[in-house]
């Protein structure tokens, strides 16, 4: 029998708290053993851990990540996903860091503290996404430069406003009190590096991800690096693929000599089975993110049986945009 969503989550809590209770016990009935140095560590690892779950279960979320390679559209997949434009896709824009899209009334934004000054830091309420957008780039601007003269651990941006698949529970078909996560997160290459491996990895950890390849970039020449790249990171998951999702996104570049793209995506799947060594053939998804950016920003983030607030200008300019 298939059970729901919520009898899995009061599930795992029950568990969870037994766990805890034992492990409670254990310490209690045998303080001196956890006296040693070494038991005593991994006790406060397991603690910080089990706390984390704890409140990771009072406050479940639906989270899904883009990775991928850079220019490869993960920004725009997100925007086009949520239905508005947060996330920096125009032209020199480059992602840094991590974003964090959280389905919220309150549009709402926080720049998480960083040990440099390098970019501003605090939160904001009550900005528009015109502005939500522009402080977003102006700290990935910040970011870059910075890093042109020492490393920097990237910024952690939070942005709590109303999403499209949460706006409307029948897209995601979630059951109530379960929230809507996006994160952006920048390059592959970007994940890996040491600075932020720890950061990003424990955002990718926790959501399924959206591995995003461009059209462009998996010519023959490109291909291999890349998917080495992409094994890498799929390591430090501890090889786990099956919550992530393929998707050889621009596929509008396609040239008229090109292989035709059955080929092309068949050639792809066999070629992430063999570097991630994978039990069977991935699914690989052909897709357009501008256009379905578009398409998405011209209804906005509304729930779908309700009247559009996109102003009508607003949704001409997104409709003329997909031409
Ligand atoms: N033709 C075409 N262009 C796309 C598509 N998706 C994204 N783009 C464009 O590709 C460029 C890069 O897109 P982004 O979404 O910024 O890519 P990214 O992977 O987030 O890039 P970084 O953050 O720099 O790693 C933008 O100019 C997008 O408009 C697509 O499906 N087709
Ligand atoms: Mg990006």
């Amino acid at each position: 029998m298939l059970l729901s969503i919520e009898s899995k989550l009061n599930h795992t809590c029950n568990l969870l708290n037994q766990l805890g209770n034992a492990v409670s016990s254990l310490v209690n009935l045998s303080p001196d053993i956890f006296g040693d140095p070494s038991i005593e560590s991994c006790l406060e690892e397991f603690v910080n851990v089990y706390q984390e779950a704890v409140q990771r279960l009072e406050n479940p979320s639906f989270r899904i990540a883009t990775i991928g390679t850079t220019f490869s559209g993960k920004s725009t997949i997100v925007n086009a996903l949520i239905g508005r434009r947060i996330a920096p896709i125009e032209a020199g824009e480059m992602s840094g860091g991590v974003l964090t899209l959280k389905h919220s009334l309150e549009h709402r934004l926080a720049i998480a503290q960083a040990a440099s000054s390098a970019w501003d830091t605090g939160e904001w309420t009550g900005l528009n996404d015109e502005d939500l957008y522009h402080r977003v780039c102006t700290v990935m601007h910040s970011y870059h430069d910075a890093r042109k003269k020492r490393e920097y651990v990237a910024p952690q941006v939070a942005a709590y406003i109303p999403l499209l698949p949460a706006c409307d529970p029948f897209l995601l078909g979630l059951p109530e009190g379960i929230g809507v996560e996006l994160i952006d997160l920048p390059k592959l290459k970007s994940v890996q590096d040491r600075t932020n491996l720890v950061t990003i990895q424990k955002q990718v950890n926790k959501a399924f991800s959206l591995v995003s390849l461009g059209y462009m970039q998996v010519d023959d020449d490109h291909r291999k690096r890349l998917l080495e790249e992409l094994k890498k990171v799929v390591q430090y998951l501890q090889g786990r693929t099956d919550s992530m999702i393929f998707i050889l996104n621009r596929v509008d570049q396609r040239g008229a000599d090109d292989l035709p793209l059955s080929l092309r995506i068949d050639k792809l799947k066999a070629e992430i089975k063999e570097v991630l060594s994978l039990q069977e053939l991935p699914d690989v998804l052909p897709f357009n993110a501008r256009f379905l950016y578009y398409a998405q920003c011209a209804w906005g983030a509304g729930a779908l049986n309700k009247p559009s607030t996109v102003t009508q200008q607003t949704r001409l300019n997104f409709l003329m945009a997909m031409f």
